[in-house]
Order: structure tokens, then sequence, then C-alpha cells
């Protein structure tokens, strides 16, 4: 879907069909959300779309919506079950290492996201100043260094691949949302998620990142 406004940043912003299983994805329920709510008065064209959940169809058709719609801004967001912050990743690894098959059966092992790139690239968004954003709403967030080895990072790592260096690129793993977790893992509620994604879009669109020491010791 998507919503235009002349002279506004063009904004991408993806989530994932349910996988692994589950009948739920809180990623591509936000982006719905968002779709149909706004970015809370930040002007911009947005651009939406929910991927499946398998490396081939997930990684053509970000790529696509790249070609297509030229955004000077992309945040892809998926689930991170079992996480119980919002994640800002850092990093895409040039790594496809599939602990479960996806959606399409494919379980690649040990192959690249796109072959002859670097082993990894960082996220062009400030992702410091995003994940302090986030929790100065009152909800939890954190900078993340690895958005794993599945179809999440592949969306990451293809889009840094498909972008320019001017286009500013995230991606964001979210917790189950409440209600859908399984027994005992974490939940943020539904309008949290959003709120959060709003956010993280403002900060991205305004771009200065924070100086601050971050990282972690191990
Ligand atoms: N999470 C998975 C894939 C789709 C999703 O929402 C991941 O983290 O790779």
């Amino acid at each position: 879907m998507t919503a235009q406004t002349p002279g506004a940043p063009i904004v991408l912003v993806t989530g994932f069909e349910p996988f692994g299983g589950a009948s739920a994805n809180p990623s591509g329920d936000a982006v719905r959300t968002l779709a149909a709510e706004g970015l809370g008065g930040l002007a911009a064209t947005l651009v939406t779309a929910v991927l499946p959940v398998t490396f081939a169809g997930a990684a053509t058709r970000i790529r696509e919506l790249i070609a297509t719609h030229r955004p000077d801004i992309v945040v892809a967001t998926g689930l991170a079950g079992g996480r119980s912050a919002i994640g800002v990743e850092r990093v895409a690894v040039n790594l496809l290492d599939a602990r479960i098959p996806d959606n399409a059966g494919d379980q690649p092992v040990d192959l690249p996201s796109a072959p002859g790139a670097p082993a990894a690239a960082f996220a062009t968004v400030p992702v410091k100043a995003i994940a302090a954003s986030v929790t100065a709403l009152g909800i939890p967030a954190e900078v993340s260094y690895s958005a794993g080895t599945f179809v999440c990072n592949h969306v990451f790592f293809t889009a840094l691949d498909a972008t320019s260096p001017h286009t500013r690129v995230g991606f964001v793993h979210v917790p189950w949302a409440t209600g859908q977790a399984p027994v005992g893992a974490p939940e943020l509620p539904p309008a949290d998620i959003v709120r959060a994604l709003q956010t993280v879009i403002a900060v991205a669109a305004d771009g200065a990142e924070l100086v601050a020491p971050g990282g972690t010791l191990h």
C-alpha cells in the first residue's frame, strides 16, 4: 500500500507473515496498522508490504519494492520471539544458515545472502538514537548486534545491498504481541509496537545519531 505526500521522504516499511507454525506475526500486523493509521504526523510517502517468510520470495520482493519506489528510508521489521525489547539491529551478515525451514520448505545452510558482497554491513539508520527514543516512550528497546541468520537477516542484508549509501536502511526485531506468545514468552501490547515503529521512522528521518557509549561486553 502507498500513501502519497508530495516532496516528503519516501519510506518503505515491511513486516512478515507468520512462520514456524505460528498463527500470527506482530511485525506484519504492526505494518498493516501503520498503513491504516499513518506515521503519527511525520510527512512522508509511506509504502508498506508484508513479506513472505521465504528466502527467495522475501529477497525478490524487497529488491522489487526498492527498485519500484526508490525509498529514502527502508525500515524492515520482523518477529524475534523470546526477546522482550524492541531490537534495533546494527549488523547484517552475508550469511544464510537456517535452523528451521522457511515457509517454502527451503533450509539454506552456509550460503551467502548476496554472493560476492562483503561479509557484513551496518545499518545506515541512527541505531543508538532510535533505541534511546523508543526507550524514552517507556517501551523497552535496545541496539542488537545480531539479526540472526534466517530470513530477517537476509532481507536486512539484501536491502543494504540493493540501495545506495544515501538510503537509510534499518531492521527492527519486535517481541510477540500480547496474546500471541507461547506460554512464558515476553510480549508487548500491539499499540506499543506500532508506536515504537512510528518513532523508529521519525528518528531515521531525522538522521542524527546519538554519540554515547554502547555495545556489549560479550
Ligand atoms: N522473523 C524471522 C523471519 C520472519 C520473522 O518475522 C527472523 O527473525 O528471521
